[in-house]
């Protein structure tokens, strides 16, 4: 913890300046990011004994350790960097005891700066031409699902495990913006660089941040923007009717077509750097254009055509389905659902928006395949949206490092087993996309661990070819900076988390079928929980078998819309992957998995498998009291606690429930109840 304020300082703690802050630095450049720069070293240099000077011609050789220019500042420089390196692209070189670094953009700069803290003294050591880094994606954005007034239900951060809100407090805006400060700072230091603010669940309060609330927005954008964050906002497609006093919030009319573009001329006055809108339409409830006959694609245009002269986005959600669904209608699929309504609708959509799709076809499962959506729109522009908040995947109260999963979904080739993946789509278009873990506990995350799920996910959408357990140890040597010692806490952590996606895949719903969750929070087993609901999220299992047909031959046909080497792939039980049998196809007990195993003895195995493996993993903590600060071991002894208690509670439902329905006993004659 920092003395003062007692917040974490999760990747950024004072000593992971300490390379930087010993060295005499030059920085060359103007701008507020330069600023922003020059701030930093200071502070730096003021708590290990460096020096920092800031100024605009260009250098004198050798005179300082470090060297840092944006571009046009410093003509003299420009040579020594090879390649394009955009307004966030630098690069970095060291000769003659002196390492520079060289950016096109003041962002570039920053993202510079935060590179050599990466680095540490290995920043100052061998001598080495220049290397450019460039973002693969130009948007990388977190969306927070946090509300103005602490909803009845949902709280004050719509499926938050981390407190309050850090922007939202009291009903108002947040008076700790220095915590927002912190948070822009922590951001830009993994690679983020767009916020939105509110949930996109718009509720009455909240609305009126488009309008009367919109200086609050100003404010949170006037911090965020020293760190290179661009701000947007989570509109109600209702907001014309319900904020604007229109009697109609029909896309095509042109009292609200005007009132769009008026409204946004104002927030524009107000944040002339401002990103655009999010926009849950027709969509769990929320308002959207099929209450006027109109389609997704004329909704989202209004809005872009309000947005686009000023340089907006619309970031449109393709998380649309049917939640009021007859569970006795076999024939209905919410994995068809984004693809049904969206894919007739490619080539509709304005330059100017982006349509976010789940990276799964339901909801977020800690298995699911990559969602249809992303193949059938050529001519869209396409963002991938993760979840960085743990919903389904432990609640940040179980140690799930989900950097393994996002890495398996930006690799998917859609349409076969070669490129383009699914980074180089959304590296085309419109990015990455991830719902936000943070709250006001003094983690940051509720469990402390669960910080390295927001440093994965800036990496990954910087670089999306970054392997997650390299991206892992960046996370450890930063954070805690004892790491480095002998390495034993290193080694723990890594232990504790480079698999734990797949330990917590084991002990819950398994190999694919998902959703075996307590309907409303989403935590611990129930396995017919969703299964007599309108959710759409069945299993679908009798006394012979589990799982959905999704086949075109005899199901669904969600399969089908894959194009055809995945619709191959994933039509039959013979050449579908066993991590997704159940999410394609309805089995018996006895169907035998390309690993050997019968569906029913994997289903045993895994859930004593995770189980156990829980255990393993709470002991292997107990090795590392000592070696952080003792609040933190205990933070996370806590969960660990909580985290073997809550698998074993999944094993012994799952297990007992399928032992029941099958009546196939475990084949090394373990306790089922
Ligand atoms: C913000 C899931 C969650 C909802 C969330 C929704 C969404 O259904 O349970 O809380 O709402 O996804 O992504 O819009």
């Amino acid at each position: 913890m920092t003395g003062d304020t007692h917040v974490h300082p999760a990747w950024l703690p004072d000593a992971a300046f300490a390379a930087l802050g010993s060295r005499r630095t030059l920085v060359i450049g103007e701008g507020l990011l330069v600023d922003t720069v020059v701030r930093e070293l200071e502070a730096a240099c003021a708590r290990h004994g460096g020096a920092v000077h800031h100024r605009e011609d260009p250098p004198h050789p050798h005179e300082f350790d470090l060297i840092m220019a944006v571009h046009s500042a410093a003509g003299a420089l420009a040579a020594q960097a090879p390649g394009d390196l955009g307004t966030e692209g630098y690069a970095v070189a060291r000769s003659d005891g002196t390492t520079l670094v060289l950016a096109a953009a003041p962002a570039g700069l920053l993202h510079g700066l935060f590179h050599l803290v990466r680095a540490g003294e290995a920043a100052f050591a061998d001598a080495h031409p220049p290397a450019v880094h460039r973002p693969a994606l130009a948007r990388r954005m977190l969306d927070h699902w946090d509300n103005i007034d602490v909803h009845p239900v949902m709280g004050h951060v719509e499926r938050g495990y981390a407190g309050g809100s850090i922007f939202w407090q009291g009903g108002g805006l947040t008076r700790d913006l220095d915590r927002v400060a912190r948070y822009a700072r922590l951001l830009a230091a993994c690679g983020v660089n767009a916020v939105t603010v509110n949930n996109v669940n718009v509720h009455a309060t909240e609305a009126t941040l488009l309008t009367d609330r919109l200086a609050d927005v100003a404010t949170l954008a006037d911090v965020l923007r020293p760190y290179g964050i661009t701000t947007h906002l989570s509109v109600s497609f209702a907001a014309p009717r319900t904020v604007g006093g229109l009697p109609t919030a029909d896309p095509l009319d042109l009292a609200v077509r005007d009132w769009w573009a008026r409204t946004t001329r104002r927030v524009y006055e107000a944040i002339p750097d401002f990103g655009g809108y999010v926009v849950k339409a027709d969509s769990e409830g929320q308002p959207g254009p099929s209450g006027y006959g109109r389609s997704h694609a004329d909704g989202a245009n209004t809005l872009a055509e309000a947005l686009a002269p000023h340089g907006g986005v619309v970031h449109w959600r393709a998380f649309v389905y049917d939640h009021r669904q007859d569970w006795r209608d076999r024939g209905t699929d919410r994995a068809r659902a984004a693809y049904d309504h969206f894919a007739p609708l490619d080539g509709q959509f304005d330059d100017n928006v982006i349509l976010q799709v789940k990276y799964g076809p339901i909801d977020f499962q800690p298995r699911e395949p990559v969602s249809p959506v992303i193949a059938a729109m050529p001519h869209t522009r396409l963002a991938v949206e993760l979840q960085v908040t743990q919903e389904y995947t432990g609640q940040q109260r179980h140690v799930c490092y989900l950097a393994p999963l996002w890495r398996e979904v930006l690799d998917f080739a859609p349409w076969g087993d070669e490129p383009p993946t699914v980074a180089d789509v959304v590296a085309r278009s419109g990015g990455l996309v991830a719902v936000s873990n943070v709250g006001d506990d003094a983690y940051w995350t509720g469990h402390p661990l669960a910080q390295a799920n927001l440093y994965a996910f800036g990496r990954l959408a910087w670089d999306p070819g970054a392997d997650p357990a390299a991206v892992l140890d960046e996370w450890i040597g930063l954070t805690f900076p004892a790491a480095g010692g002998d390495g034993t806490l290193r080694r723990i952590l890594h232990d504790l988390m480079d698999d734990s996606w797949s330990v917590y895949e084991q002990y819950t719903a398994p190999l694919g079928i998902g959703f075996m969750v307590r309907p409303g929070t989403h935590y611990g087993p129930d396995v017919d929980g969703y299964e007599y609901t309108p959710w759409g999220t069945y299993h679908f299992a009798d006394r012979d078998g589990i799982g959905v047909d999704r086949s075109r031959a005899t199901g669904t046909g969600f399969a089908g819309q894959y194009p055809p080497h995945w619709a191959y792939v994933y039509e039959s039980p013979r050449t579908c992957p066993d991590e997704l049998l159940l999410f394609f196809h309805h089995v018996g007990y006895g169907h035998v998995l390309h690993s050997g195993e019968t569906v029913i003895q994997h289903i045993y195995d895994t859930h004593f498998a995770g189980a156990e493996r829980t255990v393993a993993m709470r002991r292997r903590w107990a090795d590392a009291a000592g070696l952080v600060d003792d609040d933190l071991h205990a933070r996370v002894s806590e969960r660990l606690d909580e985290q073997v208690r809550s698998a074993a509670e999944w094993r012994d439902q799952v297990n007992t429930y399928f032992l029941r329905k099958s009546g196939v006993p475990d084949a090394y004659g373990r306790t089922i109840h």
